[in-house]
């Protein structure tokens, strides 16, 4: 009993819009004109600091490599949250390309499912080169928007990523932030309305300056709508310099 409360449930987890309402998030001094408001798109994508293993919701993504048999980081996090039986129908899936994604059942997670995509390397730490130099922003946004399309694929409306890439596989954080936000808007643009539409996009970070980073890069791509700043307005205290 102890383990299941600490889980995180859906209504726990702030949404742009939330965060602007309650002043975690504070509007750029200047919004960029390219990246109009959005009631639609501040209500569907969340942010929060936790372990993904936690979070009881439809489906969460792993940041695995190519064998899907498991690894460190978030990858050994879920693997051993879920219980053996997950690297058991990995190991069916003959691996994963770089930037593709493939879903598995989440066994004792409290989600439904995992979804494994692979990142690309940014900087090989072995090596001590950069890889996948010429398109690691292709790839990086192929891992989002796959692990997406395939969510939708299976009925499954929520779906939390974690920061794919930026751990071992090195890609800085503040350029993976802006070009995920970026693929994440533009997916939930395209589908909106449709049948099976993603309900809830949720970044989750595990170390608190990446949510620096990314309350930056919602500024920035997914600014307040008038409403966010009516109730923002409305709301006690002076805020938060997005200290989320
Ligand atoms: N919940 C949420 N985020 C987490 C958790 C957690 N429990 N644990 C770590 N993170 P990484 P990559 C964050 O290295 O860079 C594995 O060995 C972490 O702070 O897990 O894509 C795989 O098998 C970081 O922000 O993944 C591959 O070989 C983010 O997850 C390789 O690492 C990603 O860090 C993949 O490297």
């Amino acid at each position: 009993m102890a383990a299941r409360s600490r889980l995180i449930d859906l209504a726990s987890i702030p949404t742009v819009a939330q965060l602007y309402r309650t002043k975690k998030l504070l509007p750029a001094e200047s919004i960029d004109s390219a990246f109009p408001a959005s009631q639609h798109l501040n209500d569907s994508i969340a942010l929060i600091l936790n372990d993904i293993t936690k979070l009881d919701i439809d489906c969460i993504v792993n940041a695995a490599n190519n064998s899907l048999l498991g690894g460190g980081g978030v990858d050994g996090a879920i693997h051993r949250a879920a219980g053996p039986q997950l690297v058991e129908e990995c190991s069916e899936l003959d691996g994963c390309d770089t930037g593709d994604a493939k879903i598995t059942k989440a066994y004792e997670l409290p989600c439904k499912n995992v979804i494994h995509t692979v990142g690309p390397i940014y900087w090989d730490r072995s090596q001590r080169q950069r890889q996948d130099s010429s398109q690691p922003e292709t790839l990086l946004r192929s891992c989002y928007r796959t692990s997406m399309e395939l969510a939708m694929q299976h009925g499954l409306k929520t779906i939390a990523f974690p920061a794919i890439s930026t751990g071992v596989y090195g890609y800085p954080i503040d350029l993976a932030a802006r070009a995920v936000t970026q693929e994440v808007r533009q997916f939930l643009e395209t589908h909106a309305g449709v049948p099976n539409a993603l309900h809830k996009v949720i970044f989750c970070n595990f170390e608190p300056r990446d949510m620096n980073v990314y309350a930056q890069m919602f500024t920035q791509f997914l600014p307040p709508t008038p409403e966010d700043l009516r109730i923002a307005d409305q709301s006690a205290g002076p805020g938060v310099t997005n200290g989320i």
